[in-house]
């Protein structure tokens, strides 16, 4: 899963990377584009190889993209810059919002250090940033169906014609402040909106990056309309205490936040607050020579979760051989749970839950 970090300038967005990342990137200098991997921890994974033993045990990973903050805020160009493909490519973004109040650090817009910290109003701003990125690209797509239409042969007029009406209802929607991924839109509708790649199609997490000992943001307490903040994830980190403890040894860190208090790692936090967001979870896969976890949409249909293993998985797809983790770790072995009848046989359309153990049979 690609995830890309948001915000205004200044927000924390490297801090929060690095946290998560246990990056060592620069906050002090020239903002410039970081990448890094992060593995999902997921603790079944240790007790499935106790009986498997695999060589290998492989963790699904989610990889951070820290790119800076908009450019200009007053231009509508802002995310639209050369930063696009990679906003485009992401899965989600988690979008760094600045709680910390430390008038040291400047705000990009407002100078009295009263101001620097209004979660509320630097979300909206950036909602918004995503928002104007996708009407300028419709706006752009408009103009070139009008072109088009008046190049066009009569026979190929309706479909310009159903097309336009499409953008236009896109473009309507988000003028009221509904994301795309919200709007309702049919089938064929929406894979030709794809091909506009818009921004606010993806899911948000918003990270309130807060003063060390900051109390949790709620989103409800801060003024949002429903529109803007139904479906939002969140999480409150402090950043920069977070970016602290990812450098020291996890016996360390681990000491550190029992003593101050503080609850699971950022990392964790975050990762949960995207698989949430996003309706994720993992299935997992055994064998001698990896134990390994894949994550996907809940209720992803069997034969499309066994083309994440490999393309060639969905097109010789038979059937799949499931049996919930917990149901496997009673039993001690895959042969034990088909002798108990709690491995089952599952076609095409089969759903896969979170803490499926699947072998899918195909045939090559
Ligand atoms: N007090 C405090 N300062 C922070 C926190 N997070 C970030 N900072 C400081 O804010 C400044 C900017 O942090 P960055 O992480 O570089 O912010 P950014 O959003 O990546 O900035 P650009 O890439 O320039 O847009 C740095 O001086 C950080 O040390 C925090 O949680 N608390
Ligand atoms: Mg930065």
């Amino acid at each position: 899963m690609d995830v890309a970090i948001i915000g205004l300038p200044m927000s924390g967005k490297t801090t929060v990377f690095n946290a998560l990342t246990r990056g060592n990137a620069d906050t002090t200098g020239p903002s410039e584009m970081h990448v890094g991997v992060v593995k999902v921890a997921d603790p079944r994974l240790y007790v499935l190889a106790d009986i498997f033993h695999p060589r290998k045990i492989i963790h699904a990973e989610v990889k951070y993209w820290d790119l800076p903050g908009p450019e200009s805020l007053a231009n509508s160009q802002g995310l639209s810059g050369k930063y696009l493909n990679v906003l485009q490519a992401a899965d989600a973004f988690l979008l760094v919002v600045r709680t910390f109040t430390d008038p040291s650090v400047p705000h990009p817009t407002y100078s009295d250090s009263s101001e620097v910290a209004d979660p509320g109003r630097d979300l909206s701003a950036m909602l918004d940033e995503l928002t104007l990125a996708d009407l300028v690209v419709l706006d752009r797509g408009i103009e070139r169906l009008e072109d088009g239409m008046k190049k066009a042969k009569t026979t190929e007029r309706p479909a310009i014609a159903s097309q336009m009406e499409t953008v236009r209802k896109a473009k309507l929607g988000l003028e009221a402040g509904i994301p795309m991924w919200q709007q309702q839109f049919t089938g064929s509708e929406t894979a030709f909106l794809n091909n506009y790649q818009l921004l606010t199609f993806k899911r948000v997490i918003v990270a309130f990056n807060t003063d060390e000992d900051g109390p949790e943001v709620s989103l409800e307490s801060l003024g949002l309309t429903s529109e803007t903040s139904t479906g939002l994830g969140h999480v409150s980190l402090s950043g920069k205490l977070e970016a602290d403890l990812a450098m020291m040894s996890d016996d360390e860190a681990e000491e550190f936040r029992t003593e101050m208090g503080i609850g699971e790692s950022a990392v964790s936090r975050v990762v949960n607050a995207s698989y949430d967001t996003l309706g994720l979870v993992s299935f997992l896969t055994v064998g001698e020579d990896e134990v390994r976890a894949w994550s996907v949409d809940s209720g992803m249909p069997a034969q499309e979760a066994a083309g994440i293993i490999h393309t060639d998985f969905t097109r010789g797809f038979i059937r799949a051989e499931v049996i919930a983790y917990g149901d496997l770790i009673r039993c001690g072995s895959i042969a034990q749970g088909r002798k108990e009848g709690l491995l089952r046989s599952e076609g095409k359309t089969y759903g896969v839950k979170d803490g499926d153990v699947i072998n899918f049979l195909i045939n090559v």
